[in-house]
C-alpha cells in the first residue's frame, strides 16, 4: 500500500502543505494538531480516504471486525440534564424505566442462547442506585453466565458510584473489577473542551475526571474505549483538542482498544434546531481520526449510530471495526432518530457488508482476540 500510496501522491495536483502532510503519513511519522487541522479543512475527501486506509492497514491489514453482542441499558433515569440527550427520563415521568437484578439476568439468559461473547451495559445515573447495586449486578450476571464479557459503565456512572460511596476511583474500579467487570465503554467523554462541555452536558463528570477514570481503569487492567460527540456546535480545534488529550493518555497507558466518533443525532432533543452532519462530514472524521490517533489500534463505526450504509463507507475511510450484532437491545440511538430504529445485524449481514468491499470480516471477542476468519 505504501508505494501505491506515493504513487498516487506524486501524480495527483496537491497543495504543497498537504503533500508534506501525506508525506509524513505515509512513512508512519505522528502528524501534530496543526496537520490535522489542514487535513480537517482539506477538500480533497478521497485523498483522506486513501491515507486513512494506508494508516488502517498497517494497524489491521485486510480485517474488519465485529462480534456477538447485545446490550442492556438498566434506566434511563438520571441525574444530569445533558441537552442532546433524547434518552433521560426523570423518575416519575412516562417512558421512565428502572430493571431490576432480576429481570437484568432474565435479560442475560435470554441472550446467552444465540452464541454471544459480550454484553455491552450503560444506563443513566439513577439517583438511588449505588455501586453496591452494580457490584450485586455484575456477580449476578457473573453466576449466570461466567464466560460472558461484561462491557459496562461510561466514566460518568463510575464518578457517581464512586461519590455516593465515598470511594476514590482507584477502590471504585478494584471493586467493579473484583465483582466481574472486565472492559468499560467509551462513552460520556463527549468534547473535552471545557467551556464547551459547560455548555452541553453541564453537570456531567469533567473532562479532568473522564481522563482520570479512564487513566486508573488501565493501571488496575480494564482496558477501556474512547468516544467523541461531533457535529454538535464544536470546531475543527475542538475535535483535535479531544483527540490530543487521549493521544497523550495512550501514550501513558495503552489502555484504549478502540475509538468510536459518535454523530450527533437531532431528534427529540433540545438541540433539535442543529443541522446534522453530512455523510463527507462523517466519513471525513473517520478518516481523520484513523490518522491523529496513531497509537490507537482500532476505530469503530457504531453503525446503530449512522445507519449500515454509511458504516459500510466508512470502511474506505480507515474504519477497521463494526461493533456488533446488538439484537434491538438499544435504544439510545433510536431515540434520539437514527435510521436504525430497530438494530439488529445478522452475523452473515456483516460479513456481506464487509466483503463487498473486498475487506475480511473477522469475528473478535471484546478484546480483539481472534474468533472466526471468514
Ligand atoms: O456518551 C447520547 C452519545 C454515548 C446522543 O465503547 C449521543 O464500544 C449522538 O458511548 N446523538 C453513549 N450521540 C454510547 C457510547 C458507545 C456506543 C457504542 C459503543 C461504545 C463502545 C460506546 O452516546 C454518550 C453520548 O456521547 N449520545 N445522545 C445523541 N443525541
Ligand atoms: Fe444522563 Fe447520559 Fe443522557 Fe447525559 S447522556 S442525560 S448522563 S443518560
Amino acid at each position: 500500500m505504501g508505494k501505491y500510496v506515493s504513487t498516487i501522491i506524486k501524480q495527483i495536483n496537491l497543495d504543497p502543505g498537504i503533500r508534506v502532510i501525506a508525506k509524513k503519513i505515509i512513512v508512519g511519522k505522528r502528524i501534530t494538531p496543526e496537520d490535522a487541522l489542514k487535513l480537517y479543512n482539506c477538500s480533497n475527501l478521497a485523498l483522506t480516504g486513501i491515507l486513512a486506509t494506508h494508516v488502517k492497514e498497517n494497524h489491521s491489514g485486510k480485517n474488519v471486525y465485529f462480534n456477538k453482542n447485545f446490550h442492556i441499558e438498566p434506566t434511563n433515569i438520571c441525574v444530569n440534564h445533558c441537552k442532546f440527550c433524547s434518552y433521560r427520563r426523570r423518575p416519575e415521568q412516562k417512558g421512565a424505566w428502572e430493571c431490576s437484578i432480576d429481570e437484568i439476568v432474565e435479560m442475560v439468559k435470554d441472550r446467552l442462547l444465540k452464541d454471544v461473547s459480550e454484553v455491552h451495559i450503560v444506563g443513566g445515573v439513577h439517583p438511588n442506585r449505588d455501586i453496591y447495586f452494580y457490584t450485586d449486578m455484575l456477580k449476578a450476571i457473573k453466576k449466570e453466565a461466567p464466560q460472558l464479557h461484561i462491557k459496562a459503565f461510561t466514566a460518568v456512572e463510575v464518578d457517581q458510584m464512586c461519590k455516593m460511596a465515598n470511594i476514590d476511583f482507584h477502590q471504585g474500579l478494584n471493586l467493579l473489577k473484583e465483582s466481574g467487570l472486565e472492559s468499560m465503554p467509551g462513552g460520556g467523554a463527549e468534547i473535552f473542551d471545557e467551556i464547551l462541555r459547560a455548555e452541553i452536558c453541564p453537570d456531567k463528570t469533567s473532562s479532568t475526571d473522564w481522563l482520570k477514570i479512564h487513566e486508573e481503569a488501565h493501571k488496575t487492567g480494564i482496558p477501556t474505549n474512547a468516544t467523541i460527540l461531533y457535529g454538535l456546535k464544536e470546531s475543527y480545534e475542538h475535535r483535535i483538542d479531544h483527540m490530543n488529550r487521549l493521544r497523550k493518555l495512550q501514550d501513558k497507558t495503552n489502555g484504549f482498544n478502540a475509538f468510536i466518533p459518535l454523530k450527533f443525532r437531532r431528534d427529540n432533543n433540545l438541540y433539535s434546531h442543529i443541522k446534522e452532519t453530512t455523510v463527507i462530514e462523517d466519513l471525513k472524521n473517520y478518516a481523520v481520526s484513523r490518522i491523529f490517533l496513531d497509537n490507537i489500534p482500532h476505530i469503530k463505526a457504531y453503525w446503530p449510530m449512522i445507519g449500515k450504509e454509511v458504516a459500510q463507507l466508512s470502511l474506505s475511510f480507515g474504519v477497521d471495526d463494526l461493533d456488533g450484532t446488538i439484537d434491538d437491545s438499544t435504544r439510545i440511538y433510536s431515540m434520539a432518530g437514527s435510521e436504525e430504529q430497530n438494530p439488529k445485524a445478522t452475523t452473515s449481514e456483516l460479513i456481506e457488508m464487509i466483503k463487498d468491499v473486498n475487506l475480511q470480516p473477522v469475528l473478535r471477542d471484546t478484546l480483539y482476540n481472534i474468533i472466526e476468519i471468514y
